[in-house]
């Protein structure tokens, strides 16, 4: 079974929601990263980085034991292990990394900072910046999904999954508005209904 060392943020929810919605046995293993739990000795064996999510999979590749880190690697590792999730080539594939790449490089390092800089240690120009910034792509996610249903086209994919908790805390703690973002709000009511994102965002409980 896939061990997944998490915790309640959305980094850690995007691998949950996943394995859920690709149906994978895993055991979730909380780790406390406000106590220093992801930069024990044990643990930065799995992750050098010191970081939630990580996987341990006894049937990796060649049925090897595969230990992975990273968020996005990690959600194209679980996609091309089961084929679902994320085309196998073509358009469609290039289309999901592409959204998954502005997930990785531009909502969750705003996300993460907003709440880290911004909120905890009360740097309100930090917040603004981030929060204006964070704003303007729920913009383009928002003009995209105007588009077409999911953000790589036709089918949900690990891009949607990526980007779903993060978008669950706009309004709460991000304090974003997104009654002008429509095809947004269209998108996460539907993907917010699946029985998979309700069970992966209570996870760990
Ligand atoms: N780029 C990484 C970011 C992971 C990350 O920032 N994890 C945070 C929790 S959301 C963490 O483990 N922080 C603990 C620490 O830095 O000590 C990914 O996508 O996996």
């Amino acid at each position: 079974m896939i061990e997944l060392y998490t915790n309640t943020t959305s980094n850690g929810r995007k691998i949950s929601i996943a394995l859920e919605e690709l149906a994978l046995p895993y055991n979730a293993i909380k780790i406390d990263t406000q106590a220093g739990g992801s930069r024990t000795p044990e643990y930065l064996q799995i992750n050098p980085n010191g970081k939630i999510p990580a996987i341990v999979d006894p049937d990796g590749p060649g049925g090897q034991r595969f230990v992975m880190f990273e968020s996005a690697a990690i959600l194209v590792y679980l996609a091309d292990k089961t084929g679902r999730l994320l085309a196998y080539k073509g358009a469609a594939r290039y289309a999901a990394l592409q959204w998954l790449q502005v997930e990785a490089s531009g909502v969750s390092p705003d996300a993460f900072w907003l709440f880290y800089i911004g909120l905890k240690e009360k740097n309100e120009q930090a917040a603004t910046m981030l929060r204006t910034d964070l704003a303007r792509l729920y913009g383009v996610l928002d003009k995209r999904l105007g588009h077409s249903p999911y953000l790589a086209g036709d089918e949900l994919s690990i891009a949607d999954i990526a980007h779903f908790p993060w978008v669950a805390g706009a309004t709460s703690w991000q304090g974003i508005d997104l009654e002008p973002y429509a095809h947004l709000r269209r998108w996460y009511g539907e993907l917010a209904a699946r029985d998979s994102f309700q069970k992966g965002m209570k996870i760990p409980a």
